[in-house]
């Protein structure tokens, strides 16, 4: 990406980021347990600096459209840890809570303006306690009960019964824990403008992170960049 990216027009003004000190309220969903939405609660500064840091380290180069992370975590997504633990610890349940590091995987997709990811679950490798940041461009993500033995990167699933569609916003952070994360599908539809309710919204360049802590014993891979999803 050139460096002559205006962060401050991409992201709002200083005075944007002032007004964000407040703690946003935990949005739970009845029929879905253990998933947890805060609408907007990084502010405008940590979404510029994680997006600027994910450029900066050359994340997603050439053809790269996810990295993945293992181990310990890069400090400029390490803080995520000590920021949920301190602000929002309605998340997620005291085992997750208590368990340490809180994460030690990290998953970066990039998708380009009207990509998608295919609906799945988890690969069962990973604990329960999820954490999902959106940053640039707002997605709706769709939730559907799982299918069964459903993993990762399956075909896509077109069953619309019981789905539920969720708007996810830049500076949004999503949590997926109990039913959320092992008994229920996510995935986002491949299109350039989204629907909700009487909303249009045009989809753009979307980053996320994802954040997930490996089941103990469960070997680790090589942190990589990949041009796959
Ligand atoms: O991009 C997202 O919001 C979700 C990413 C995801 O589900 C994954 O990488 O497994």
């Amino acid at each position: 990406m050139p460096n002559s990216i205006d962060w401050k027009d991409l992201f709002g003004s200083d005075e944007e980021i002032e007004k964000h000190e407040e703690l946003t309220p935990i949005i739970t969903f009845d029929t879905i347990p253990g998933l947890k939405l805060l609408r907007q609660a990084l502010s405008h500064e940590e979404q510029m600096s994680l997006t600027h840091a994910l450029i900066e380290n050359n994340y997603f180069t050439g053809n790269a459209n996810q990295a993945m992370i293992f181990g310990e975590l890069p400090e400029f997504i390490n803080w995520i840890e000590s920021w949920v633990i301190e602000k929002y610890p309605g998340l997620y349940n005291q085992e997750i809570l208590n368990r340490q590091p809180l994460f030690d995987q990290a998953i970066l997709n990039l998708y380009k303006k009207g990509e998608g990811i295919t609906s799945h679950v988890d690969l069962l490798r990973f604990e329960d306690g999820i954490l999902i940041i959106s940053l640039m461009s707002s997605c709706i993500m769709t939730m559907r009960p799982a299918r069964r033995n459903a993993t990762s990167y399956n075909a896509e699933n077109a069953e619309n019964k019981n789905k539920h569609d969720i708007l996810l916003r830049p500076g949004d952070v999503l949590a997926l824990s109990q039913d959320a994360r092992f008994d229920w599908e996510h995935g986002i539809q491949s299109r350039l403008i989204d629907e909700i309710g009487d909303q249009l919204i045009e989809r753009g360049t979307r980053i996320s992170i994802t954040l997930r802590k490996l089941k103990h014993g469960e070997e680790e891979m090589h942190s990589m960049t990949t041009s796959k999803r």
